[in-house]
């Protein structure tokens, strides 16, 4: 089996290359969510665990006080700790339309985001749009595949065809929000949220799986947490033992499959 960096040369995207390198520098396949509320939680969180991570998660939209110095600190956090960002942005309207959303408005995601993630809902226009706009900035999207919510109606050929849309979009497609593997092609990332080590989900359809089960069994390669890190009391003591988690199930797997 590939590590994830010699996985780097079956991808031409520069974001997908830069985060498999980043995952076996530090020895890491976590992916935090911050999913807090103000400037000052995301950037302390950030800098708290920034070590333990190859990527940061955000939803922008639910920062009380976002401004463009929230920006410049994740990218210069970023820089610091050498990992990415990922905003969560969960794109789903017609291509001239996220063409917009991405590049305009409050946020202009495509000028900070390395990678952001899209439905396939509306069909292969949707990756256009987002394609001209991401493409110049050598950003990378990835296809919701599947969703970690009970009754999700992302399953059989809809995620089948979210494999087939991520192989003609390869240039700008890095891979897949998924909870399991769902692609051959070893430039693929699979990122799976859902993740804690408790499996209990909560009162509103998320379900949990363990980091062993999402990396070792299900052949996942990005562990997404959110509340079981940033709730925590000791979120670096946390983010690190999830993060050994993680790796440990990806060399075991290594190791099983020659
Ligand atoms: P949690 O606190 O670990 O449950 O947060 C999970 C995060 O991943 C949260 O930001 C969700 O919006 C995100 N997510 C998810 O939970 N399930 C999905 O299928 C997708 C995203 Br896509």
């Amino acid at each position: 089996m590939l590590s994830y960096s010699e996985r780097a040369d079956y991808t031409t995207n520069e974001t997908a290359k830069k985060l498999f390198h980043i995952m076996d520098e530090k020895h890491t396949n976590l992916c935090v969510s911050a999913d807090v509320h103000t400037k000052k939680e995301v950037l302390k969180l950030a800098d708290t665990i920034g070590t333990e991570i190859c990527l940061l998660k955000t939803h922008i939209d639910i920062i009380e006080d976002f401004d463009e110095h929230l920006i410049e600190e994740l990218k210069r956090l970023a820089e610091k700790h050498n990992f990415l960002i990922f905003e969560d942005r969960k794109f789903a309207d017609i291509g001239n339309t996220v063409q917009h959303q991405y590049q305009n408005g409050i946020y202009h995601i495509a000028d900070w985001a390395d990678i952001t993630n899209a439905h396939i809902l509306p069909g292969p226009g949707i990756i256009e749009g987002l394609r001209e706009v991401g493409m110049k900035q050598q950003r990378g999207l990835l296809l919701l595949a599947e969703m970690s919510s009970e009754g999700s109606l992302a399953t059989d050929t809809y995620t089948d065809r979210a494999v087939e849309l991520a192989d003609v979009y390869k240039d700008f497609v890095i891979g897949f929000i998924s909870q399991q593997k769902v692609s051959d092609n070893p430039g693929m990332i699979h990122m799976t949220p859902g993740v804690k080590m408790t499996t209990t989900g909560d009162t509103l359809g998320q379900q949990y799986n363990t980091p062993q089960y999402v990396i070792g069994e299900k052949g996942s390669d990005v562990l997404i947490v959110g509340r079981g890190i940033y709730e925590s009391e000791d979120t670096l003591a946390v983010a690190t033992q999830y993060k050994n988690i993680g790796w440990e199930a990806y060399v075991k797997r290594m190791a099983r499959i020659v």
